[in-house]
């Protein structure tokens, strides 16, 4: 659903514009760097970026699902790792306050993440908790008025810039599995709390990933997402629903700029003494990755205006992520051998992008914890 098609359409062009005269032309910067530069953060601050989807009594712009899809594949066009730096305050880091946070937590954080005062991020993995997120073993212990929170997380993003995390931690600590799992909000500066370095990564420099380590952290029993024990793993699987969906709609805006980057190369590239543009087989890949960038594009935009409508769609949104970070894979595959040789420089965008999305098809679940996902909601 769009609210007011005039004024978002507005708000589409100046992202777009932000996108190709701001973000494109810095993104070389951003790689020899490994970090988003501060200007750049302070205007995407300006804009509203990291306040997309808060509720306007908190700040935020409100965005429905559909403005969300529209405005994350606008700005994919540009490196995914710009979008990766708000997407953990209008997405994973944000989402479970937002969706079963109390009046208080909501009014505590929410206004300072709209602004991009401060930066959220969302722990669930473990060094032994990937897809089996259930299984998580990191614990909180009732304590008083707190919990005490033990163990470590792994591969969070944001989590080198975030000041507040949102933390999936066990506390029936006789369970093994999501029931006995809660979601704490948890301040970076809590005492025992600790990030680890950057991981290195193979491609989405600029975006960073680290361990958080948990000491025996105190947390006010206050800061428990929900107030209700056991309800965390729904809480960290309501949020992800989102995200994945969101993810799809980042895959259709790289694809978009990659299809883009091979019709240009394409026709500007002459061999046998004529653009490769004109050659029926480089034709057919373009218009393959044409015909996937499309259908994945209806895709999101179908699954979005269904959550607007209110019901849940945890199948969509699994369907689009699969489908959408297996189609920006094969498109970024197309795009680096119509470049040829060119391609595998790492000069060349497409080189770059290649490596960037082949993370699509891991984060926020694999492709095969979607093909599960799908396959146990069409088989109930
Ligand atoms: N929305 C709300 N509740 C959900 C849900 C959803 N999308 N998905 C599951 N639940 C609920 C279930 O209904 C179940 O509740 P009950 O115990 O009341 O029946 C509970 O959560 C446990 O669900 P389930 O039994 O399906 O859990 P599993 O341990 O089998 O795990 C998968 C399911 C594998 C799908 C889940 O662990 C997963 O998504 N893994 C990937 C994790 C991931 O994406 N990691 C990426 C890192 S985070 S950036």
């Amino acid at each position: 659903m769009i609210r007011d098609p005039e004024s978002f359409t507005i708000l589409l062009d100046t992202i777009s514009r932000f996108v190709r005269d701001t973000l494109i032309p810095r993104e070389p910067e951003v790689v020899d760097t490994d970090e988003i530069p501060g200007d750049i953060l302070a205007q995407m601050r300006a804009m509203g970026l990291f306040g997309l989807t808060i509720p306007e009594e908190y700040g935020g712009l409100g965005f429905t699902t559909e403005e969300e899809v529209l405005a994350s594949m606008a700005l994919c066009y540009a490196s995914p790792v710009f979008r990766s730096r708000i997407g953990t305050n209008t997405g994973i880091g944000s989402q479970g306050i937002v969706i079963d946070g109390s009046p208080e937590q909501k009014q505590k954080y929410l206004p300072r993440l709209a602004a991009g005062e401060i930066t959220g991020s969302f722990a669930l993995t473990e060094p032994a908790a990937g897809s089996d997120a259930g299984s998580l073993r990191t614990t909180a212990r009732r304590d008083g008025d707190h919990y005490i929170l033990s163990g470590s997380k792994r591969y969070i993003t944001n989590a080198p810039e975030a000041n507040v995390f949102t933390v999936m931690a066990r506390t029936n600590l006789q369970s093994k599995d999501a029931r006995g799992v809660s979601a704490f909000i948890v301040d970076r500066d809590s005492p025992g709390l600790s990030v680890g370095p950057y991981d290195v990564k193979m491609g989405q420099r600029g975006s960073h990933t680290a361990d958080v380590i948990f000491d025996n952290v105190k947390v006010p029993a206050a800061n428990l997402i929900g107030g209700q024990e056991g309800m965390g793993f729904k809480t960290a699987m309501k949020v992800l629903d989102k995200a994945r969906l969101n993810i799809a709609a980042v895959c259709v805006g790289v694809a978009e700029r990659l299809l883009d980057e091979a019709l240009n190369y394409a026709k500007q590239r002459q061999q046998f003494g004529k653009p490769i543009a004109e050659f029926q087989l480089i034709q057919a890949m373009l218009a393959d990755s044409k015909a996937e960038v499309y259908a994945g594009r209806s895709m999101v935009l179908e699954a979005a205006r269904k959550k607007d409508s209110g019901p849940n769609i945890t199948l969509e949104a699994s369907c689009a992520k699969l489908f959408c970070a297996e189609m920006v894979g094969r498109v970024a595959d197309r795009a680096v051998q119509i470049h040829g040789g060119a391609g595998y420089m790492q000069v060349s965008a497409v080189e770059r992008l290649y490596r960037d999305v082949r993370l699509f098809r891991l984060y926020e679940g694999t492709s095969q914890i979607q093909q599960l996902v799908i396959a146990k909601h069409i088989l109930r």
